[in-house]
C-alpha cells in the first residue's frame, strides 16, 4: 500500500471567533475550513425562517445545475456568456429585483449585514460589494441544497477572469445555516484544485468523484446557526440530506481577497 502523506496544516478549525489569521490562512490556501459555532443566534435563524417564504426564489440554470438547488437572488456565473463575460442585460435587472425584495422582506435582524460585520470586524475593515463599472453586484444569496452539491470548484478568476473592478487574489465561500437536515447535508473540502486533465471527467457543473479519489479532505456537519468559511478554489461537495422533507438552507456568499488587502462580497 502507498504510504499516505498528510499536510498537517489542512484541518478545520472550530473556533468561536473568527480572526483575521483564519481569513489569511484560508486565502493563503494552508487551512481547510473555519466553522463558527452559532454564528446567528436561534432566534436570527428562526425569524430568517419566518420570514423565507416571502422571497421570491428560483433554480439555478438547469443546464448548468442539473440537481435542484433553490436560490434567492442571481449568482454571477448563473450570467456568465460562453466566453466568461457578464450577461449584463439579464444580470442588472435581476440584481436590482433582489435587492428590492430583499428590503421589502425586512427580515431583521438581517443575516447578511450581520454576517458582513461579523467578517468585517474579523479582518479589521468593513467588507464591500464588488463592483463591476463602479457598479456593485449582488451579495448575499439564500440557497436551499436538499439533494446535494457536485463536486466542484468556485474560482471567479478563472470562470470570469477581469470581472471586478477590484483584482481578486483568493475567493472563500461563506455559508450560514437556518436549517440544517437531521442526517445528510455535510460539506466535503479536498485538498485539491482544478487541473486541465479534469476536463475530462467534467460531470455538467462539477467532476466526478475519481477526480478526487485518494486526496486529502475534511467533512463537516454544521448545526442551523453555524457558519463555515473555506477556500472555493478547493474542489467541495455536498451530500444529499438522507430522509425525507428535511431542508437545508443557507445564507451564501463569495469573499475575495483583493490585492489591495480588502475584503469584497459578491454571489
Ligand atoms: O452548502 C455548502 O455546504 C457549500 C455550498 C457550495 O458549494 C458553495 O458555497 O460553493
Amino acid at each position: 500500500m502507498p504510504r499516505v502523506l498528510r499536510d498537517p496544516l489542512f484541518t478545520a478549525a472550530d473556533s468561536l471567533v473568527l480572526t483575521d489569521r483564519h481569513i489569511a490562512n484560508l486565502a493563503a490556501g494552508t487551512l481547510a475550513a473555519v466553522r463558527v459555532p452559532a454564528f446567528l443566534s436561534g432566534p436570527t435563524c428562526e425569524s430568517a425562517m419566518a420570514e423565507l417564504d416571502r422571497l421570491p426564489t428560483t433554480d439555478y440554470d438547469p443546464a448548468r445545475v442539473p440537481t435542484p438547488i433553490l436560490r434567492f437572488g442571481p449568482a454571477l456565473n448563473d450570467y456568465r456568456t460562453p466566453d466568461g463575460a457578464l450577461d449584463a442585460d439579464r444580470y442588472w435587472p435581476a440584481a436590482e429585483a433582489a435587492r428590492a425584495a430583499w428590503s421589502r422582506a425586512g427580515i431583521r435582524p438581517d443575516p447578511i449585514a450581520v454576517s458582513l460585520a461579523r467578517l468585517g470586524s474579523a479582518w479589521g475593515a468593513a467588507v464591500v460589494p464588488a463592483t463591476i463599472g463602479g457598479r456593485p453586484v449582488f451579495g448575499g444569496t439564500l440557497r436551499e441544497i436538499n439533494n446535494g452539491a457536485l463536486i466542484h470548484y468556485d474560482d471567479l478568476n478563472r470562470e470570469m477572469p477581469a470581472l471586478f473592478d477590484q483584482q481578486l487574489v483568493a475567493q472563500l465561500a461563506f455559508n450560514v445555516w437556518v436549517r440544517i437536515p437531521g442526517n445528510g447535508g455535510e460539506t466535503t473540502v479536498w485538498r485539491r484544485r482544478w487541473e486541465p486533465a479534469d476536463e475530462d471527467h467534467r460531470d455538467a457543473y462539477g467532476f466526478q468523484p475519481a477526480t478526487v479519489t485518494r486526496c486529502q479532505h475534511v467533512t463537516l456537519a454544521p448545526q442551523a446557526g453555524d457558519a463555515l468559511l473555506f477556500n472555493s478554489a478547493n474542489f467541495h461537495a455536498v451530500r444529499p440530506n438522507q430522509g425525507h422533507g428535511q431542508r437545508r438552507i443557507a445564507f451564501s456568499f463569495f469573499l475575495g481577497l483583493t490585492t489591495t488587502g480588502q475584503l469584497t462580497a459578491w454571489s
